[in-house]
């Protein structure tokens, strides 16, 4: 089967969040790919991806960016291919104007934005999983597994220091 997952990020300094996905989608035994795509700097290879995403079998692209961080909202503009968004944190602005850039899209090309850092990249593999969930019951039975297992891991009471 061809690969599903799309992980793409403005920037080599992207990873370091990114990867959050990247190991949960490992941790689920999903296949993916990783590219560095940036609207900025490489438009050409944004265009190519977006206008190849449906016919590669792509069903979910996971796009990260920082600053004015217009990856996502453009991919989602090129492909029908759904687009998480995740708000790469910056350090001039925290992330909010990563937030805000990849959250406020223009009516009709919606792009499903994750929280701020690591928590987002890390819930857009396990959006991404879940979604190819709904037509892989092999996968939906790992998906649950993990969960369950996230939750037996959270104790009843608080340890007191
Ligand atoms: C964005 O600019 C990237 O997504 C990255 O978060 C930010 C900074 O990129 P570098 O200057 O670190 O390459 O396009």
């Amino acid at each position: 089967m061809s690969i599903q997952i799309g992980i793409i990020m403005g920037s080599q300094s992207d990873w370091p969040t990114m990867r959050e996905a990247a190991d949960v989608l490992d941790e689920l035994d999903i296949p993916y790919e990783c590219r560095i795509v940036s609207a900025h700097r490489t438009p050409d290879r944004l265009w190519d991806y977006g206008k190849t995403a449906v016919t590669r079998g792509l069903k979910v692209i996971i796009a990260g960016a920082g600053g004015a961080a217009h990856l996502p909202g453009m991919m989602a503009s090129k492909t029908r291919v759904p687009v998480i968004g995740v708000p790469v944190q910056t350090k001039a602005l925290s992330g909010v104007d990563s937030l805000y850039s990849i959250l406020q899209m223009p009516r009709g090309f919606p792009v499903a934005t994750m929280a701020i850092g690591a928590a987002g990249a890390k819930n857009a593999g396990l959006m991404a999983a879940a979604i190819l969930a709904n037509e892989d019951t092999s996968l939906a039975a790992r998906l649950d597994a993990w969960r369950a297992a996230l939750s037996a891991s959270i104790p009843d009471e608080p340890v007191r220091d």
